[in-house]
């Protein structure tokens, strides 16, 4: 095993990185910016080493900068996270090449699946079922009206080079064609520096489903079972959850099967992600592979009981899986991921300073995050503050204890995405798991603007907050009624109590008394 450890990262990754060093030995080093040097990531580490001003493009992807670091204080390894350096081929290379070993797949594994044309055609090689369509960039709006009439309308163009969404176009006819492959070429060219357009049969409302891969250094390569992450907004997943209600054994086999193949096929070592889409058939078709950590990865440990992160420094340092088998997730897991965002108001970026921070605890909750009370939250980072996890028994429990542990979060001096989320999980759609990829957009209205309730429903709110209030009256931390900002500790509260508060905040907002 390693003894020291870079941390190539900042926030909820980095902190989630060190604790697996410290669990397994490894000292750790964070590296950070001039706007992190209070951040919790480089307090909790073993040592920190400045790294440049605040913006990323000076600080946390000057690759160069890190190695140099690396090497002068002696760590053996350098972990990327997600984001930033991650999915680097250039970067991946240049670690090795300076004798240090990358926690992450092979330079190759990344370039043999950076380019989704390449990765297509790797995946049929190896037999992997890929959504029907072409391999190749399109030289014309006739070729692409050839290829259309073969499949049928509609279709979807996609950049080679893609990713996040950039580059496509959902085209419904011929007449459509010319038009969409000019703003798809254009804006893949903007975002890419490249051009090349394909073409694939468009799949109506699928789900976003993915696996886990696990393979280590010596042959061995397992599945661990999907997430499910299709409550999403403009590509960014906001609830991921494990196992997915649309996967049964047999097809949780097949997918795995799938996914390890795909993986074998790209020379994969270490962790990783094999994409799908789901169809209301059951057809599931691959999309892409993601050679990092993702952020969604904690469902998983919690379904498996794997340490997902130690497996991966583990298997960078040489040792064997212990498995050989899939494994059968236990339970059901959920993720919230908790934004800086204002979903009231477009998800607009809120910044500020967290004045107060209270933390949900109790029975299966699991807060993995990278701010604490006094932390400044800046435009110069993803919007992603921490992520919320609870494991239970069923999806019924997951669901009413993420409600519950959303109840008893506080966040104060931001907005955040903590009231999306408790509307969620409020909504019978989500309940019942009847979503698709389309599902949130479609339903944004009611979820991230919930209309003004009528007076009775308003009044009833007001009067339920006013019982808790009164209630609480004798305990020292009560919500602070005469400020009307719901700042109360409602850990200590039963769930009336907490239920209570939360309306007297909706109430609050929605009269305009929070400030
Ligand atoms: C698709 C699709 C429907 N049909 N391909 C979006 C990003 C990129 N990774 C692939 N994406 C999609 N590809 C076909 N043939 C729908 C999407 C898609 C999507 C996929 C996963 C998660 C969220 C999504 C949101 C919109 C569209």
């Amino acid at each position: 095993m390693f003894t020291k450890l870079l941390v190539a990262n900042r926030g909820e990754i980095a902190l989630r990185i060190i604790r697996a060093c410290q669990e397994l030995g490894v000292r750790s080093v964070a590296v950070y910016s001039d706007a992190d040097a209070q951040a919790p990531h480089v307090r909790e580490a073993d040592e920190a080493v400045r790294i440049g001003p605040a913006p990323s493009s000076e600080s946390y992807l000057k690759g160069d900068v890190i190695i140099e670091v690396a090497k002068r204080v002696g760590a053996q390894a350098i972990h990327p996270g997600y984001g930033f350096l991650s999915e680097r081929e250039w970067f991946a290379r240049a670690v090795r090449e300076a004798g240090l070993v990358w926690v992450g797949p092979p330079a190759e594994a990344i370039a043999a699946m950076g380019s989704k044309t390449a990765a297509r055609t790797l995946a049929i090689s190896a037999g992997v079922p890929v959504v029907p369509g072409t391999a190749q960039g399109l030289t014309d709006a006739g070729e692409a009206r050839t290829i259309a009439a073969k499949y049928g309308y509609p279709v979807l163009l996609k950049a080679a080079a893609g990713g996040g969404g950039k580059g496509m176009r959902i085209v419904r006819s011929d007449a459509e064609m010319v038009g969409a492959l000019d703003s798809a070429r254009s804006e893949a060219r903007k975002a890419f520096g490249d051009d090349a357009v394909y073409v694939e049969k468009y799949i109506e409302g699928p789900r976003h489903v993915e696996i886990q891969v696990l393979a280590d250094a010596h042959g061995n390569c397992i599945s661990l079972g999907e997430r499910e992450c299709s409550v999403q907004r403009r590509h960014q997943k906001m609830i991921e959850e494990a196992p997915s209600v649309a996967v049964t054994p047999e097809l949780r086999r097949r997918m795995g099967d799938v996914a390890v193949a795909a993986a074998k096929a790209a020379g994969y070592v270490n962790a990783g992600t094999c994409e799908f889409l789901l169809d209301r058939e059951g057809n599931f078709y691959f999309l892409e592979m993601n050679t990092r950590i993702q952020v969604e990865h904690p469902v998983t440990e919690l379904v498996t009981g794997l340490d997902l992160v130690q497996w991966q420094i583990r298997i960078a340092a040489g040792e064997k899986l212990p498995f050989t088998e899939s494994l059968v997730p236990r339970g059901w897991a959920i993720e919230c991921r908790i934004t800086s965002e204002d979903p009231a108001n477009g998800f607009l970026p809120s910044t500020g300073r967290i004045e107060h921070l209270h933390l949900p605890t109790g029975p299966g909750v699991r807060w993995d995050g990278g701010i604490e009370a006094g932390s400044e939250v800046s435009l110069f980072y993803d919007p992603m503050l921490a992520k919320l996890i609870v494991h239970a028994a069923t999806r019924d429990q997951a669901i009413a204890r993420m409600h519950r542990a959303l109840l008893e979060l506080t966040i104060d001096g931001i907005e955040t995405s903590r009231e999306f989320h408790l509307r969620v999980m409020e909504h019978p759609d989500w309940q019942s798991g009847s979503i698709s990829i389309q599902w949130l957009e479609q339903h944004l209205d009611e979820i991230a603007n919930p209309t003004a309730p009528d007076e009775a429903i308003k009044a009833a709110a007001v009067a339920a907050a006013l019982v808790a209030e009164r209630d609480r009256g004798s305990r020292a931390s009560g919500v602070n009624a005469s400020s009307g900002v719901g700042t109360g500790s409602s850990a200590a509260a039963t769930p009336a109590q907490a239920t209570g508060a939360d309306a007297w905040r909706r109430a609050s907002r929605l009269e305009g008394l929070r400030s």
